[in-house]
């Protein structure tokens, strides 16, 4: 089993769609296991980032995830990196594959509603950033062994 940090950022938050990552991600089989919705300190926007530092894109990232409230997740399943990614689509809204949040929602790059963790190594980087231990939910979904 992986685990992945997801957000619905702050066009997310505002459009409304918080609901509907969730309910696709539930379809999915996934498993939630950990949520909060909070206003984004910059000292934590620029740690989520840090890899895009000195970016032409960075600051503006930054101003954009600090400037209204993201619902932040933690999934769980097996594969749940691809398979988050692959619901979400790719970084931009043109380009990701019909079908996916991005391309139904979205149609940049930088607006492009969630985040979500890119491998299994800083998935557990980002969860220690964004959750405490005891914020984590040890529990099953009834439905899983039917779904993997
Ligand atoms: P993703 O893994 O899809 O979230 O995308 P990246 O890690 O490549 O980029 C992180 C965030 O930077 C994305 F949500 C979008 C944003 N970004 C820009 O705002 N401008 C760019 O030119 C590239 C990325």
């Amino acid at each position: 089993m992986e685990r992945s940090l997801v957000l619905v950022k702050p066009d997310g938050v505002q459009r409304g769609l918080i609901g509907e990552v969730i309910t696709r991600l539930e379809n999915r089989g996934l498993r939630l296991v950990a949520a909060k919705f909070l206003q984004v300190s910059p000292e934590l926007a620029k740690q989520h980032y840090a890899v895009h530092a000195g970016k032409p894109f960075f600051d503006g990232l930054i101003a954009f995830i600090t400037s209204s409230p993201v619902m932040a997740m933690v999934w769980t399943g097996p594969d749940a990196i691809v398979a988050i990614r692959q619901t979400m689509g790719k970084t931009r809204g043109t380009e990701a594959d019909p079908g996916t949040i991005r391309s139904d929602y979205a149609i940049q790059n930088q607006k492009n509603l969630t985040h979500a963790s890119d491998s299994a190594e800083n998935a557990e980087i980002e969860i220690a950033l964004w959750f405490t231990p005891d914020e984590l939910v040890d529990w099953k979904r009834c439905t899983e062994d039917w779904s993997f």
